[in-house]
């Protein structure tokens, strides 16, 4: 028999420690028409792209595979790739000789003597494995390539494999293709017996799909009931803990760019050289993010092909007299005024040297209110003497933010089957508006004015200031996210 190897998920992190799967698992063979999409269901269920062999081609599987599912930790369900069935009709004919009607024997019965003929090795070997394996699991999946015609041979087919007396579920793949025939499939399988049905593209599945599949299951499977119930849960936990997890590294990127400042003499070669610098930094974080979310959802890094940051947009440092960098330093100035002072004080720092409104504030430090002079002050006397701060532009931020948010809508729509590159500019486009117009988040804000928040800094420091702010920022892209999934359903 064929190994199992222990999938790496759902259960692939810290599940919840919920009803540990009572008894041995569910076994669940996966069987079908050739070229259906067999071993693309369990790639997309397994959440493992690596598993088995998928090509555009029939007779890709040749051997019973399987792989186990896991619910806290516990094996809740093995599930069996099998080689496609190629010539049900043939087969059917074969049984009705070596078990004619007239002996009335079951069909569990029947199958088994099919099963020690010398056909079972020859002819119908396919076929022998996919019925041997269905033999000896509680249930079959009957994956159904829902663009083809139901023909006579799929009836025959699902004759023989109603046979081994188990429940079958009949699964839809291939439901996003403009040829699908839903309905002819549906009311065919109905008059089949066969009233469950799940649709299930297993290249872009449904958000729920796996839902579906394991409630349908134990609809089926009453006395599996609550293992599917526990590994049901499990994903579901697992489905959340992604998405906050995905959230959080895009937060952890976006304060590490935010926050980043490169300074440089004030003289073009120079400054153009830390742009260069900056430029390279942010993209290159960018990339470690993206690597990151790809991982978490086990995808390949190859799924994603690079897409390069236009960068055009870092800018002269505008905020070192932002009221938060005042506040943290220990100036205490009133919202107005400081926003006030802030504006103007700043530019004439990089403008013209000490003009009036700097003046002031520098005099206000000077005379006593002054707290945080050594951090304040070196990038100060820097400025003075002829040093200038690079950070990145918010127009940059606020791509980095809709191009990550896009990437993990992509990746939670995207199945473990999907062969091709995941694009994401459709996704760039429309939902919520936020992002693009409104003030940016708070967090990010004050990310600006704490340059040793960067990961990316020589002086970074961890703190709890930051972690809080990276928590609060990944929770605002959650809803942000959510509000532009919403406005696309509408
Ligand atoms: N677009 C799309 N392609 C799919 C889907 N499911 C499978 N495919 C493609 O269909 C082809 C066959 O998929 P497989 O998973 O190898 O099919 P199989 O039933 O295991 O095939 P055999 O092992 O040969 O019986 C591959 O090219 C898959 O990428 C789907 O839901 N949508
Ligand atoms: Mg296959």
């Amino acid at each position: 028999m064929s190994s199992i190897p222990p999938s790496p998920s759902p259960a692939d992190s810290t599940a919840v420690q919920i009803v540990p799967a009572a008894g041995s698992p569910l076994r669940l063979a996966v069987v079908g028409h050739t070229n259906t999409g067999k071993t693309s269901l369990l790639r997309t269920l397994s959440r493992n792209p690596d598993f088995g062999e998928v090509r555009d081609s029939p007779g890709t599987t040749r051997h019973v595979e399987g792989l186990r599912l896991l619910a806290a930790g516990a094996p809740a369900i093995e599930l069996f790739d099998t080689p496609g069935m190629e010539d049900g009709m043939a087969l059917l004919d074969y049984l009705d000789v070596l078990a004619p009607p007239s002996e009335r024997l079951d069909g569990p019965a029947r199958i088994q003597r099919f099963l020690d003929s010398p056909e079972s090795l020859g002819r119908f070997e396919q076929e022998a494995r996919v019925l041997r394996k269905l033999l000896k699991c509680h249930a079959g999946i009957y994956v159904v390539d829902a663009r083809d015609p139901v023909l006579a041979k799929h009836r025959d087919e699902l004759a023989i494999l109603a046979s081994c007396g188990h429940p079958l579920l009949p699964v839809l793949n291939f439901t996003h293709s403009p040829d699908q025939r839903i309905e002819e499939w549906r009311t065919a399988l109905a008059r089949l017996g066969l009233h469950a049905i799940v649709e299930f593209d297993t290249v872009a599945p449904p958000l729920e799909g796996e839902d579906q599949l394991y409630e349908k299951l134990s609809l089926l499977l009453d006395s599996h009931a609550p293992i599917l119930r526990a590994l049901k849960q499990d994903i579901a936990q697992q489905r959340s803990q992604r998405r906050q997890d995905a959230f959080v590294l895009v937060a952890e990127m976006l304060i590490d760019i935010a926050a980043l400042r490169l300074s440089a003499p004030s003289q073009a070669p120079e400054l153009e050289a830390a742009a260069t610098s900056l430029r390279e930094l942010a993209r290159r974080r960018e990339q470690r993010c993206i690597d990151a979310l790809l991982k978490r959802y086990n995808f390949r890094s190859a799924d994603f092909p690079n897409h390069p940051l236009p960068l055009q947009g870092e800018r002269w440092e505008m905020d070192l007299f932002h009221p938060q960098a005042l506040k943290d330093v220990g100036i205490h100035v009133g919202k107005g005024v400081a926003a006030g002072a802030m504006a103007g004080a700043t530019l004439d720092v990089f403008m013209a040297g000490i003009s009036l409104g700097a003046a002031t504030l520098l005099g206000a430090a000077a005379g006593g209110l002054w707290q945080g002079a050594d951090k304040l002050g070196r990038r100060l006397l820097g400025r003075l003497r002829g040093y200038q701060e690079l950070t990145v532009d918010d127009a940059v931020l606020r791509l980095l933010a809709i191009r990550e948010l896009a990437l993990v809508t992509a990746l939670e729509r995207r199945g473990h089957a999907a062969l091709g590159p995941i694009d994401i500019s459709t996704l760039m486009q429309g939902g919520d508006d936020t992002l693009r117009k409104e003030k940016l988040p708070e967090e990010l804000l004050e990310a600006r004015a704490s340059p040793q928040w960067s990961t990316l800094a020589d002086n970074y420091q961890p703190s709890t200031r930051r972690s809080t702010a990276v928590k609060r920022l990944a929770d605002t892209l959650a809803h942000l996210h959510d509000a532009s999934r919403r406005q696309r359903e509408t």
